[in-house]
């Protein structure tokens, strides 16, 4: 994978509040191409292994099982600059810190219930992408 690539999760409580269609819609309209895509689920286990930089913290225990907490939708996106251009779509992790027009203002709730993951590297979006996707998964 390039530096051009990036992976997202639209979280379980995005996906239930049937936010997937206007969250890719947001994700196309920026200019990203989607390189592979899955609707799936983590177990608790899987949630607690892609997320293990945060085991310890506080809000680790309630992280994994939301993350486990029903279907997600895995994508790898394309375009130049991916990781930083789609940190900067998504906003704050804090919803009430993001700025207008993001994904997370318009569709989070809260912290912990964020609506989306963006990697934060291109190092962790080449990590979280083989977590989900295998090579023939990919185009
Ligand atoms: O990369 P981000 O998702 O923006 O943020 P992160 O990698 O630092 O944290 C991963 C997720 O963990 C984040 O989307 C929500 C949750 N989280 C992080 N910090 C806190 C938190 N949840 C709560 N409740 N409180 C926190 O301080």
């Amino acid at each position: 994978m390039s530096g051009n690539q990036t992976f997202t999760i639209i979280k379980p409580v995005a996906v239930q509040k049937n936010y997937i269609g206007p969250i890719l819609h947001m994700i196309t309209e920026a200019g990203f191409r989607i390189k592979a895509m899955k609707f799936t689920y983590l177990t608790k286990i899987q949630a607690m292994e892609f997320y293990s930089v945060h085991a310890g913290k506080y809000f680790f225990e309630d992280l994994t099982s939301f993350m486990s907490s029903g279907p997600i939708v895995a994508a790898i996106l394309e375009k130049e600059n991916a990781v930083e251009d789609y940190r900067h779509l998504i906003g704050a992790t804090d919803p009430s810190k993001a700025e207008e027009g993001t994904i997370r203002k318009l569709y989070a709730e809260s912290m912990s219930h964020n609506a989306v993951h963006g990697s934060d590297s291109d190092e962790n979006a080449i990590v979280e992408s083989d977590f989900f996707f295998s090579k023939t998964e990919r185009y």
